[in-house]
């Protein structure tokens, strides 16, 4: 046994002009998908600085749809890109006496850095979309922090390479390859790769794009559920006590020291809208809804709070996490802020959260809080 030598492997196909191309579409990807990540981040819990939109509706569903995509279909390119490179493991750096040995050390350690924080960001990212966490660290945080390495890394790499990236650019794909019979040609690579990303992603995009669901097998959950809208955690899973959404069920609302309860005929007697409004999960699944419900303004102006005010939400749901969320003061005073009490003039369901829920334009769906028992207006 001998660890192989890079003479070892077919360099037909293995050039820059491939690799710099695969490699061009798959930073692109990567960097779309740190920036709507970035965003994502945000929406979860803005930065002093930031005020979230309450408009348009649909942004965090295209922001979260798109970071989703786009790291899906980053994984056939980065997949290429390693195998186009890979040989070179096993090449012998080539020093050039103008660059120090430490800038070599550097940039091998950069490739590192790059590939272990990229493959980490896309196993867990595609994991999380199936809802599987065999893990135990934050999703959240370590998604978060290893998106910098990685574009830091991105940054550096495509710094150290841009000569060669500018010199394979300029140069046709073809331009010397040896006759290749019938063989796989560098077009035909490069073909194949981009119908491999194509089909990544319109296999996949039906999770957010209704009209491409019936193809994607990709999609896990594609419009299935009660009216069109998948269900993210069942009121079981949730752990929302039996009983508890029953005829007993109140909502309490409390501001300055004063709280007042309502049952769900006293909510049905309010002046009700309907809105058209996605759900969009964070695992990039998302679907629009037709629902009906009190504006969440008017509950609290009920309470003579300005219509401006922060509001906190508790729901009955006793497991897990997304128990609790709260409303800044400009989703408060948006009308299509809603404790939603209907979906498609239909009751809710008690998996979409009987007898009320919250839904508010561009929310994420975590924050879209389910089986609420309780609103807390900041005084
Ligand atoms: N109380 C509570 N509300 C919740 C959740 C939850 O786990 N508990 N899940 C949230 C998530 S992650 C999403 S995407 C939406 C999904 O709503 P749906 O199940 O009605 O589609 O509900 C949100 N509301
Ligand atoms: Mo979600």
């Amino acid at each position: 046994m001998r660890l192989p030598r890079v003479e070892d492997f077919e360099d037909r196909l293995r050039v820059p002009e491939v690799t710099s191309r695969v490699g061009s579409v798959l930073g692109i990807a990567f960097t779309v998908c740190f920036l709507t990540g970035l965003w994502s981040h945000w929406q979860y819990g803005p930065p002093g600085w930031l005020t979230i939109p309450t408009s348009p509706a649909w942004l965090y569903r295209v922001t979260q749809g798109t970071h989703v995509l786009s790291g899906t279909v980053a994984i056939p390119l980065l997949l290429v890109k390693l195998w186009s490179v890979f040989p070179r493991l096993f090449a012998r750096p080539v020093l050039k006496p103008a660059v120090p040995a430490l800038l070599h050390v550097l940039e091998r350690a950069s490739i590192l850095v790059l590939v272990a924080s990229g493959i980490f960001q896309l196993v867990v990212g595609l994991l999380n979309t199936v809802q599987w966490y065999p893990w135990s660290f934050s999703f959240r945080s370590t998604h978060y922090a290893v998106a910098w390495v990685m574009i830091g890394a991105l940054a550096v790499h495509v710094a150290v390479k841009l000569p060669v990236i500018r010199r394979s650019f300029s140069h046709r794909v073809d331009a010397d390859e040896p006759a290749a019979g019938s063989r796989l040609s560098r077009r035909g690579l490069l073909r194949a790769t981009w119908v491999a990303a194509g089909l990544t992603f319109v296999l996949s995009a039906g999770q957010t794009v209704p009209l491409l669901r019936r193809v994607s097998v990709f999609g896990v959950r594609s419009g299935d559920g009660p009216l069109g809208i998948p269900i993210n955690r069942t009121a079981a899973a949730a752990g929302v006590p039996d009983g508890s959404t029953g005829d007993a069920w109140q909502l309490e609302l409390s501001y300055a020291g004063r709280t007042v309860t309502m049952d769900r005929a006293a909510l049905e007697s309010m002046p009700q809208r309907t809105y058209a409004l996605p759900i969009a999960c964070v695992e990039g699944w998302s679907a629009s809804g037709d629902w009906t419900g009190v504006p969440l303004r008017d509950l609290v102006e009920s309470m003579g709070a300005p219509a401006r005010s922060r509001v906190f939400v508790t729901s009955l749901q006793t497991r897990g996490a997304f128990a609790t969320s709260e409303l800044p003061e400009q989703f408060v005073e948006d009308e299509r802020t809603l404790l939603a009490l209907r979906l498609s003039g239909e009751p809710l369901t008690l998996d979409h959260g009987f007898p009320a829920r919250i839904i508010a334009p561009n929310r994420p769906g975590v924050l879209q809080t389910k089986w609420v028992t309780r609103l807390e207006v900041a005084g």
